[in-house]
């Protein structure tokens, strides 16, 4: 048995990004783990960006009903936290995707994103999945944000918003907890399709990469502190790699 070490920088960051991580990781240390080894030289990565450190480290396992499950922390001097979170299928299964991401600056969390997204090809969950959402129901938050244009991916149970108290803060965070919950009984009692269906799920998580591909927010910032071409390799071998 695997035993996730907590990434060092966990403690330094926002505090939900703190919990989160750790909420994620105790997730995960219940799925039957082995490694996953990233790109060489891409584990832990040292940058600068506008004269302040960007420090990234990454935390990456297989199991059974998943090819990848990637959790990155990074920190960008005092100015900018990242946690960045998603769990990929092994596409023989039918399970959605997992995917977070929460962002943080000195003002605070701006951007806190989870959802379970559908790659079926049909843009719809398992009915499994539904039934414990459904159960769940809507959380009112007070700054929920619009999705940018790529963001068809997502389902209707996404969650984006902009936390505006600690209460919110803790309402995200059981809502991810609940998510992973639902995410990992339900990914424990799948079964395989058969290869048609497999094809399905493969072309679904290209989608779903080509899309995340498309977010230039998160490109600008790996822009900046490593240059073009190491981003572009960041966000397609570590970040989305489903090859497009
Ligand atoms: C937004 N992502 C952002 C923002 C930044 C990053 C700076 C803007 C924050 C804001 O508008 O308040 C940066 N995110 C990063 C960086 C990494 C990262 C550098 O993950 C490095 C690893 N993004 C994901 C995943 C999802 C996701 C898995 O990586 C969702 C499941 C979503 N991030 C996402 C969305 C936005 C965002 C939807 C808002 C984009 C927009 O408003 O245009």
């Amino acid at each position: 048995m695997i035993h996730i070490e907590t990434p060092s920088i966990a403690p330094s960051l926002h505090p939900l990004m703190t919990r989160l991580a750790s909420t994620i990781l105790g997730h995960w240390q219940g799925l039957d783990l082995s490694p996953y080894e990233l790109p060489e030289g891409l584990g832990y990565v040292e940058g600068r960006l506008e004269g302040e450190k960007l420090i990234i480290e990454n935390r990456c396992y297989q199991s059974t009903h998943f090819r990848k499950m990637h959790l990155e922390l990074a920190k960008v001097g005092s100015n900018l936290d990242i946690l960045h979170c998603v769990m990929f299928p092994r596409p023989q299964y039918p399970l959605p995707v997992f995917g977070c991401d929460l962002v943080a600056g000195k003002a605070g969390v701006s951007a806190a994103i989870a959802d379970l997204s559908p790659v079926s090809g049909d843009g719809r969950l398992p009915n499994l999945y539904e039934s414990a959402l459904r159960v769940l129901g809507a959380i009112d938050f007070s700054e929920p944000r619009e999705l940018p244009g790529w963001g068809g991916i997502f389902s209707s149970h996404c969650l984006f918003i902009r936390p505006r108290s600690t209460e919110e803060e803790d309402l995200f965070l059981g809502r991810v907890d609940d998510f992973l919950r639902i995410h990992c009984g339900c990914a424990m009692g799948s079964e395989q399709l058969p290869p048609e269906g497999e094809k399905v799920y493969l072309e679904g998580q290209r989608n779903y990469c080509r899309q995340q591909l498309q977010n230039d927010k998160t490109r600008r910032v790996l822009e900046k502190a490593f240059g073009t071409e190491w981003a572009d390799r960041y966000m397609t071998s570590v970040l989305f790699d489903v090859s497009v």
